[in-house]
């Protein structure tokens, strides 16, 4: 099975958001490097994981990939581990609050080495996110704060978002438990907003971003889902250009019955045309398909339902820009295979 490199990128950020519980050790796993007896001597590792999925980076260039993982006990912690389990000589780093999400990583300095982006959090009261190198030394400028009682909750996504070489910082921000609002924002190296950010939508966001050009015109654009309430009523999928504005006549591209929590969007060429489909499943189990203006593909969400989504749906590739199915497992547990006309394969 080929995965296109962002597809194979979202769907590892999938599995190691499951998975994180599970333990620290299954991060070797999901790096692409095999750790079979005898190099997995000094695995397993303990480690109080704050909800956070680990980014898995070669930090410091040095053929190696390190392991960051955040914590909460008892103050924020992140602790970087070696690929043979112990830990770098700076970590764990320590803060005052939890450590809370995905972290993410980039050479936001372009030294050449990745730094860890990651959200520091008190309930009630302020955040911040930072950018710390592997000595344990935050980038001038960082972190930046949002003095809100907001939580951040989608993964943070890192990326040349305007093609200037240097990379932007986009996260979601979301106020706690019933109130539905949301912030998106994207910060420059430096920890700064850019200009136009922060938006905010009326919704709760989190799912994470899908990150494409939707109209082929040669710009970015940033794609995500929010619900209403419980999740099982209102839910909409947004769509912002990389400057902030709305990449259509508003922020809301479509709208689906149920909200999008536990997988990020995705986007994926189904009907054969040249520009990419959103890709959205749901609560209630449906796995819509969108064109890029909002419109829904035909054949979608499929009539044959079984359930919950719990991963991403993986997308088979029968042509270097063209998908021919969608894989898929489901709760109750079923494996699945649905054509790209949203047909299922009975075999
Ligand atoms: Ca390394
Ligand atoms: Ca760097
Ligand atoms: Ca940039
Ligand atoms: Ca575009």
């Amino acid at each position: 099975m080929k995965l296109s490199k962002d597809r194979a990128r979202r769907y590892r950020s999938t599995v190691t958001t499951g998975l994180a519980f599970a333990g620290i050790a299954l991060c070797s796993w999901l790096s692409g490097r095999a750790f079979a007896y005898p190099e997995n001597a000094g695995w397993p590792v303990n480690w109080v994981l704050g909800g956070a999925s680990p980014l898995v980076a070669d930090l410091d260039g040095d053929g190696f990939e390190e392991i960051v993982a955040g914590g909460a006990s008892p103050q924020g912690e992140v602790m970087v581990y070696n690929h043979d389990g112990s830990h770098v000589a700076s970590a764990p780093w320590t803060f005052p609050k939890d450590v809370q999400g995905h972290v993410g990583g980039g050479d936001l300095n372009n030294d050449g080495q990745i730094e860890a982006v990651f959200a520091e959090y008190e309930q009630g009261a302020f955040g911040r996110i930072h950018a710390v190198d592997i000595d344990g030394r935050e980038l001038p400028g960082w972190p930046a704060t949002f003095g809100q009682p907001v939580l951040v909750t989608a993964a943070i996504t890192i990326f040349d978002f305007d093609g200037d070489g240097r990379l932007e910082t986009l996260y979601t921000t979301a106020w706690i438990w019933g109130y539905n609002a949301s912030g998106l924002t994207l910060l420059d190296d430096q920890g700064a907003p850019l200009p136009g950010w922060p938006v905010e939508i009326d919704e709760t966001v989190e799912s994470g971003f899908a990150i494409a050009d939707l109209d082929l015109d040669g710009d970015m654009e940033i794609v995500t889902a929010g619900y209403v309430g419980a999740g099982q009523g209102e839910a909409s999928i947004f769509a912002f250009n990389h400057d902030g504005t709305p990449f259509a006549a508003e922020p809301r591209l479509a709208t689906l019955d149920a909200g999008v929590v536990g997988t990020p969007v995705s986007l994926a060429n189904l009907d054969g045309g040249p520009e990419p489909e959103i890709v959205a499943c749901d609560w209630a189990g449906h796995i819509h398909v969108f064109d890029n203006q909002g419109g829904a593909v035909n054949g979608w969400p499929p009539v044959a339902n079984f359930g919950y989504v719990d991963a991403m749906p993986v997308a088979l590739r029968s042509a270097p820009n063209e998908v021919s199915a969608l894989w898929c497992n489901t709760n109750p547990s079923y494996v699945l295979l649905y054509h790209a006309d949203g047909t299922l394969d009975s075999h």
